[in-house]
């Protein structure tokens, strides 16, 4: 029945369409009607150049609502409906001006509430590289990709090792920046420990990774000509918080491993790094992971990674490096609450901000990167390192056979 009415509204709107065209829609590059899926783009783009441009949506109460003052708009509705647009040109003389409808219909297959596709899989070296997801000889960049994506669709973790390493990831739809509300939510491995409440903070297992996220703008699927914008936490406007970060992995040269005293660490000077600040370091190998740390799908002997750098987040509790509590950001993190904590595990792509710090105003986000935002190493636990699991578009409903929550993670 749905589908019958879809189609006849499909029909309509052709009809409709074609009796309306005139020259002045041909000379506009504008139709009269529009048919689109909620959470798809709308490109419209008028043909003539002009000195202003007003996008503007008629309310329910009849006021007009600025949409945007840009020459190419890009039309997204979170929810169903009708929505009627005019759109007018300044030229100087005595303008131009065009109303239209854009009918946004229920998709015509159901969107996934979940993480779609990875794009890129980029992690720093780390403790758990090669081993989440797990690299097999002869594997490049395009199979640990696949691998990453198969991870992330079926909520299994993957790593991305030391500070800087990140993954791109993507919805099968456009994620909206609903006004007031947040947007998505991405599960890590997060965890709290029983900690005295003198500490009057919680901290266990937190390992912060920063979150990015990008509008396809050209409207071609591709993270390209895109600009990214990093979702601002608590911390983005914190004196020791750095941005504009760089640092520089090494591939391991052949050299004589040096261990620890106690024997934790097998090589303290395992993969060295230098940075934009001046200073250099070395990533060491521990005990408990004997696998190669660098990315070996990765031909270049070096990794270069950009960013804002939060400040460690972990503390020597014992004095004597046996146990280290790793505090948990305010919000704004992944990895940095435990999932049972939703909402601080939930973003709103209203956080939004240009490299100067300035809030941007995006109307959804198809792209969504997580980068590791510490720089850490704690004794023998090993270098911080976000992990990631699958992220969820929090205004999908989720059906009622997918919702069991608390299913068990396919973790390491
Ligand atoms: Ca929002
Ligand atoms: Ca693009
Ligand atoms: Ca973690």
């Amino acid at each position: 029945m749905k589908t019958t009415i879809r189609i006849l509204l499909l029909c309509l709107t052709i009809l409709l369409t074609a009796c309306h065209d005139s020259a002045d829609n041909v000379a506009s590059g504008l139709n009269d009607y529009y048919y689109v899926e909620r959470m798809r783009k709308l490109r419209l783009e008028p043909a003539y150049e002009g000195q202003a441009y007003r996008w503007t949506l008629r309310l329910a109460d009849g006021r007009d609502s600025l949409l945007s003052t840009e020459r190419t708009y890009i039309f997204l509705a979170e929810k169903e409906g009708t929505y009627p647009i005019t759109y007018t040109l300044g030229d100087g003389l005595r303008g131009f001006q065009k109303s239209f409808l854009v009918t946004v219909v229920h998709e015509e297959t159901e969107y996934s509430p979940y993480t779609a596709s990875v794009l890129e899989y980029r992690p720093a070296p780390g403790q758990f590289v090669n081993t989440m997801p797990s690299y097999e000889a002869g594997d490049t960049e395009a199979s640990m990709r696949q691998k990453a994506e198969d991870h992330l669709v079926n909520d299994a973790m993957i790593t991305l090792g030391s500070y800087g390493g990140y993954v791109t990831f993507a919805f099968d739809h456009t994620v909206v920046n609903v006004p007031g509300e947040k947007d998505f939510s991405i599960k890590g491995n997060a965890f709290y420990s029983d900690i005295p409440d003198y500490h009057a903070r919680q901290g266990g297992s937190a390992e912060p990774g920063i979150v990015e996220v990008a509008f396809d703008r050209n409207c071609n699927g591709q993270p390209d000509d895109d600009e990214w914008y990093e979702l601002a936490g608590s911390e983005y406007y914190k004196p020791e918080t750095l941005h504009g970060y760089e640092i520089t992995y090494s591939r391991p040269a052949d050299h004589q491993p040096i261990p620890n005293i106690m024997g934790t660490l097998t090589d303290t000077i395992y993969i060295p790094w230098r940075d934009n600040r001046g200073q250099t370091g070395y990533l060491a190998k521990n005990m408990y992971h004997t696998q190669d740390y660098y990315p070996k799908w990765i031909a270049e002997d070096e990794l270069t990674f950009r960013g804002t750098l939060l400040a460690p987040n972990g503390v020597d509790e014992s004095r004597m490096g046996t146990y280290y509590v790793l505090y948990s950001y305010p919000w704004g993190y992944t990895d940095n609450h435990p999932n049972t904590a939703a909402d601080l595990c939930s973003f709103d792509i209203a956080w939004a901000v240009d490299q100067q710090g300035q809030p941007v105003s995006l109307p959804g986000a198809d792209f969504i990167r997580v980068r590791t935002g510490v720089l850490q190493y704690c004794g023998w636990m090993g270098e911080t390192s976000t992990e990631v699991a699958r992220a969820q578009d929090l205004h999908i409903a989720v059906a009622a056979s997918t919702s069991i929550s608390g299913a068990p993670l396919l973790d390491d």
